[in-house]
């Protein structure tokens, strides 16, 4: 564990490093052996997104499914970032270590939520071994870029975004934490294929109809609640709803200045097309056919 971690409140930003292949800060990468060792049970549940895909939607919303009835105390106590842990994230804030994979392995739930935004190459074998279910939700790639780069902005523990039209092009080379989005979302479609246990939601689905999305994950994880009880968790997981939520909106996290741009920000499908020009975007879509060959996968709402 690097002594800087502890200097989170400072001004002086991580760098982005090479790590077997990906861009990472040592945020994501102090605590590799242990993650790599850790040990998954069968009735665990992974949520894996490429940063800012809805990470945490799906996880209140999976926290709702699985505790909403049993544990309704949880709601009102349990920040999402401690009933969901992220797995891979070790951070030091005012001398309070958290690492992820302790939190999640101390976890007394059954089953246990789990959040990464590995590429499938970097998932503990465990979870493979265990035949785990897997979540993975994706979004459109332009509306991912104008979230991380508000979100860079705003959190002392991301690099520097600089300014939006370098970002952009850092974010087509893949060239941000955790690398290139079209890789990611490619390699986890490819997954699937292979994987029975994974399911692969998209964002601009959930937008669209919330509770129909929310039943699809209900029967991959073999739950059927109540007609009312399904109602309620829609409605509590609207952006509105979590927006004023401090227990999911990150509000308390103090890595994060909302003075700057809110965890909460927009919640949108095509707020990208406030932020590019027309010259980047005829650049982004050139780039995104030449990386999006499989026509099995699709993302709506790109042009
Ligand atoms: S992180 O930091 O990677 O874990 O961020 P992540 O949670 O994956 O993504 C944050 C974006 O998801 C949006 N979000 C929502 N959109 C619609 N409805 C709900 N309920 C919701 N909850 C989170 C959040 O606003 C971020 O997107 P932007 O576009 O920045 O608003």
């Amino acid at each position: 564990m690097s002594d800087e971690t502890d200097k989170i409140n400072s001004p002086s930003r991580p760098e982005l490093f090479d790590f077997h292949g990906i861009p990472l800060t040592r945020y994501f990468t102090d605590s590799w052996e242990k993650v790599q060792n850790f040990q998954a049970r069968p009735d665990d549940i992974l949520i894996v997104t490429y940063p800012k895909a809805g990470t945490t939607w799906v996880s209140h919303i999976l926290d709702l499914l699985f505790f909403g009835q049993t544990s309704p105390e949880r709601q009102t106590a349990i920040p999402i970032a401690e009933a969901v842990p992220f797995l891979e994230f070790t951070v030091s804030i005012n001398s309070v270590l958290h690492v992820g994979a302790d939190v999640a392995d101390k976890l007394p739930t059954s089953p246990r939520l789990i959040k990464t935004h590995y590429p499938v190459q970097f998932v503990p074998k465990s979870f493979w071994e265990k035949n785990c279910k897997i979540v993975y939700l994706a979004r459109n790639a332009k509306d991912c870029a104008v979230s991380y780069f508000h979100f860079d902005r705003m959190n002392s523990v991301e690099p520097e975004p600089g300014d939006w039209n370098s970002y952009l092009h850092r974010f087509m080379e893949g060239k941000v934490g955790y690398g290139s989005w079209h890789d990611h979302v490619n390699n986890w479609w490819k997954k699937k294929q292979t994987y029975s246990n994974l399911h692969y939601m998209f964002y601009e689905d959930i937008v669209e109809d919330t509770g129909r999305e929310i039943e699809k994950l209900c029967s991959f994880v073999g739950l059927s609640l109540p007609a009312e009880e399904m109602k309620r968790i829609t409605e509590k997981v609207h952006f509105d709803k979590m927006a004023k939520n401090d227990l999911v909106n990150y509000s308390k996290l103090p890595i994060m200045n909302f003075k700057i741009s809110p965890f909460l920000r927009k919640g949108k499908v095509g707020d990208w097309k406030n932020h590019f020009t027309v010259a980047q975007n005829e650049e982004f879509d050139e780039d995104y056919k030449r990386k999006m060959k499989d026509p099995t996968l699709q993302f709506r709402n790109t042009v």
